[in-house]
Order: C-alpha cells, then sequence, then structure tokens
C-alpha cells in the first residue's frame, strides 16, 4: 500500500527519510491487513492513490479559517483555488446551487446544518438509530442529542420500510423545527418528496443526511435529495469513496450562508486543505462515467449478496436491498451480532455488529450484522465473487465453532484477496486514466 507520497514530482512537496519505524510499522501493517482482508463494513471504501496522495501535501501546513476570498490569515490565494475546486465540483456532481466542502466528518456536516437550521432546544424529528437512523440524530450522548430535542419515527414492523404515517402523524404533532431523512444502515431507496411534503405541511425544515448513498446519489442510480431538502449533508469516503470527511450542497443562498456561519466559526476553526484538496480529487472521480459504472456494479454485488444469503436461510431485513448495504438478521443462525462479527473476522470477512428493527439485544450484542459491498466493489469483485462470499459467510455462522469450515473459508478469502488486491485494481485508480 503505498504511502501518502504523490507520484508527481512536484515543488515545494518534501522527501522523507522515515526513523518512526514504530509508527511506520502499524501503518504497513494496516496496509497489510486491508489488503488481506475483504472488507464489508457498509461504510468504508478504499481511496484512489491520488486521494490518498493529496492528504499527504504540504496543503497541512495552512491555516486558512474563513472561505475563499474572505480569510482570516494571508497566503491562502492556493489554497482558494483548492477549495474553489472542491466546492464546484460537488456542485456540479450533485447538481447543487451551493456547496461547503469544510466538514471534518459527515457528524461535522450534520451537526453544522442543524445549527443553521433551528436554535438550540428545538424539536427535530429524525429516524431512530434501531431503525437505520445515525447517531447525529439526537443520540442522547452525541451533540445533536445534547442541544436538541429529538423524536423518532422508525420503519414498519410488517414490511421493515420507513413508515410514512409516522412520519406525518409525528410532524404534525410535534411541529419540529427541523425533520431529518436519511441513515446509516437503510437498505431501501429512500422517496425524498412525501419527506419535503410532511415538512412543508408543518412549517418545518428538511435536513438529509445521504453519507451512506451519496455514491448512488452521484451516479443516478439513487433520488437525489438536492431538490427537495434545505440542506443536504454527507461524507465523502463511503460510497462515495473519497479521503475521510464531510460537506454540505444545497439549493438556497440563505441556507448556504447559514450553514457556512454554522460550519466555521459556528463547530470548527481552521479547515483541513489537504482534505479539501483530497475531496476535490474524489469529487473529480465521481464525475467519470467509470464511477456510475463502478456504483452500479456495487448495487448488483449487494442484489446477488442479500439473493445468496436468503438462498441459504439467514433472514434479510426488509427482505433484500437496493442499495450498497443490507442487514443480516443472524438469530436465524442462533447467533447475536457480535458473535458474528467476531466469528466473520476470524476468516478475514470485515464487518460491524448492527442493531436490527425492534432488536431485543443491547447495542454491544445486537441481532444482526451489517454488510456492504462498496469496498469489495473496489477492488474488483463481481457478481460471481458474491455467489461464493454468501456461501463463505453462511458456512461460517452456520459453523461459527468449526475448525475445518474457519480454515476453509480463510484459505478461500486469502485466495480472492491475492487475486483481487486493491492497489493493484484497475477498478481503483481511476483518478490517473483521465
Ligand atoms: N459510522 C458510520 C457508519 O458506519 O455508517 C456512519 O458515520
Amino acid at each position: 500500500m503505498p504511502h501518502a507520497s504523490s507520484q508527481r514530482p512536484s515543488p515545494g512537496q518534501p522527501s522523507y527519510r522515515s526513523s518512526d519505524h514504530e509508527l511506520w510499522d502499524a501503518v504497513d501493517a494496516e496496509g497489510r491487513r486491508q489488503e488481506s482482508q475483504l472488507e464489508l463494513i457498509a461504510s468504508e471504501n478504499p481511496a484512489s492513490a491520488e486521494v490518498i496522495a493529496a492528504m499527504g501535501t504540504v496543503l497541512t501546513n495552512k491555516y486558512a479559517e474563513g472561505y475563499p476570498g474572505r480569510r482570516y490569515y494571508g497566503g491562502c490565494e492556493h489554497v482558494d483555488r483548492v477549495e474553489d475546486l472542491a466546492r464546484s465540483r460537488a456542485k456540479q456532481l450533485f447538481d447543487a446551487a451551493y456547496a461547503n466542502v469544510q466538514p471534518h466528518s459527515g457528524t461535522q456536516a450534520t451537526l453544522g446544518c442543524l445549527m443553521a437550521l433551528a436554535e438550540p432546544g428545538a424539536d427535530v424529528l429524525a429516524m431512530s438509530l434501531d431503525h437505520g437512523g445515525h447517531l447525529s440524530h439526537g443520540h442522547p450522548k452525541n451533540a445533536s442529542g445534547i442541544y436538541y430535542r429529538f423524536h423518532h419515527y422508525g420503519v414498519r414492523r410488517t414490511d421493515e420500510r420507513i413508515d410514512m404515517d409516522q412520519v406525518r402523524d409525528m410532524a404534525k404533532s410535534l411541529r419540529p423545527k427541523v425533520i431529518v431523512a436519511g441513515g446509516s444502515a437503510y437498505p431501501r431507496v429512500i422517496d425524498f418528496a412525501p419527506f419535503a411534503e410532511i415538512a412543508s405541511e408543518v412549517g418545518a425544515k428538511l435536513l438529509v443526511d445521504m453519507a451512506h448513498i451519496a455514491g448512488l446519489v452521484a451516479a443516478k442510480l439513487h433520488p437525489s435529495p438536492v431538490p427537495h431538502a434545505d440542506l443536504v449533508a454527507s461524507s465523502t469516503h463511503k460510497t462515495l469513496r473519497g479521503p475521510r470527511g464531510g460537506f454540505v450542497v444545497c439549493k438556497g443562498v440563505e441556507e448556504l450562508k447559514a450553514v457556512n456561519t454554522a460550519v466555521f466559526p459556528g463547530g470548527q476553526g481552521g479547515p483541513l486543505m489537504h482534505v479539501i484538496a483530497a475531496k476535490a480529487i474524489a469529487f473529480r472521480e465521481a464525475l467519470h462515467p467509470s464511477f456510475a459504472d463502478y456504483m452500479g456494479r456495487v448495487v448488483a454485488n449487494s442484489r446477488a449478496l442479500a439473493e445468496g444469503l436468503m438462498a441459504r436461510g439467514l433472514r434479510i431485513v426488509s427482505g433484500g436491498t437496493d442499495n450498497h448495504l443490507m442487514l443480516v438478521d443472524v438469530k436465524s443462525k442462533g447467533l447475536t451480532g457480535a458473535e458474528a462479527e467476531v466469528a466473520l473476522h476470524g476468516v478475514d470477512l470485515t464487518c460491524n455488529k448492527n442493531l436490527i428493527p425492534f432488536d431485543t439485544e443491547p447495542p454491544m450484542r445486537t441481532s444482526g450484522v451489517r454488510l456492504g459491498t462498496a469496498a469489495i466493489t473496489s477492488r474488483g469483485l463481481d457478481v460471481g465473487d458474491m455467489a461464493l462470499l454468501a456461501g463463505w459467510i453462511a458456512d461460517v455462522l452456520e459453523a461459527p465453532k468449526s475448525e475445518a469450515v474457519l480454515k476453509r473459508v480463510r484459505g478461500a478469502v486469502a485466495e480472492l484477496c491475492q487475486k483481487k488486491p486493491i492497489y493493484a485494481s484497475a477498478a481503483v485508480p481511476i483518478g490517473q486514466a483521465h
């Protein structure tokens, strides 16, 4: 795995000879781990070499509080160009009038949007965490839940899809300042139009957190929230396959002004210009036609994996998936999510335990695991590989203590990882192809 050094000669970029073996040993070990395990965590994705290179540049040295053309520091003429490129590419990618690319993470983006749309103490309506929401949507220990009064809607018991009747009823009785749509573990298409209708009926603002589906939205494989929402918050590193970070897009100048103030100076100081450069590169990569092709393969792989697991008797929440992720109810195999996560990790399949709707287990045990196909598709796995993967997962979950099964699956995973490496794969470094 490359360390963060640019392949192209670049004036002003220092070369180095490291003496910090202790540190680089850990970095190298993580590189080997990523190459030798299949990454099924739905929120992870290997960024291109060019995205990674941007984060190792001298841009990290620059303070640039403020926004392009209006900074609190001198010497910002070049980082202004970087941020302008990132903003204009984000706007083009999501067909949005305005963008703020400074949030350090998706959570910071969401918090910035909340601050822009409502005073502390206001009522906010969002999807509950155990039904697929996110901790920045009102978890009592997150700033969102500390500073706002959150109320939560969920999915129906019958089909595990968002209960829009409940959203409407709660909105009418609570008259929230903000309604939040989106989350981190919802496997189905979210229809933003009825959310906007309800928000307008009750005089609320609509905030969409599209962090998980940003890549699908960019590729037009999921309806865009931009025409419907007052503000759209996102991270850059999930399906969008950029650097770890966040951004906001919107259609209204008043909302932009409010969110700009909320992000800086509201919640952050100096922007991470090296990361903003990497975001600009990732947005450019996502504008390339090959990105839509990649996202199509992510969704096809997700469907194939869910079907393969269901064929082996595993219950998939809501009966399948429309996007890059699925929730597997491992209680159907007599396991908790925590046990399933450990068993799968033992054969180099990395995933996370996850609450499922109406879960009876606590968050550290759970009844489910969340699986995603963005990262494995980036390293070139295809629908044929999904059939194998579904079989391996089912084998392990049916016999998590069988050394023979674990050894066989571990060997098969290792062989596939060697055949389809991350950074030798033509599927990833699309940034260098154009
Ligand atoms: N923690 C992320 C996820 O795994 O979905 C969301 O921020």
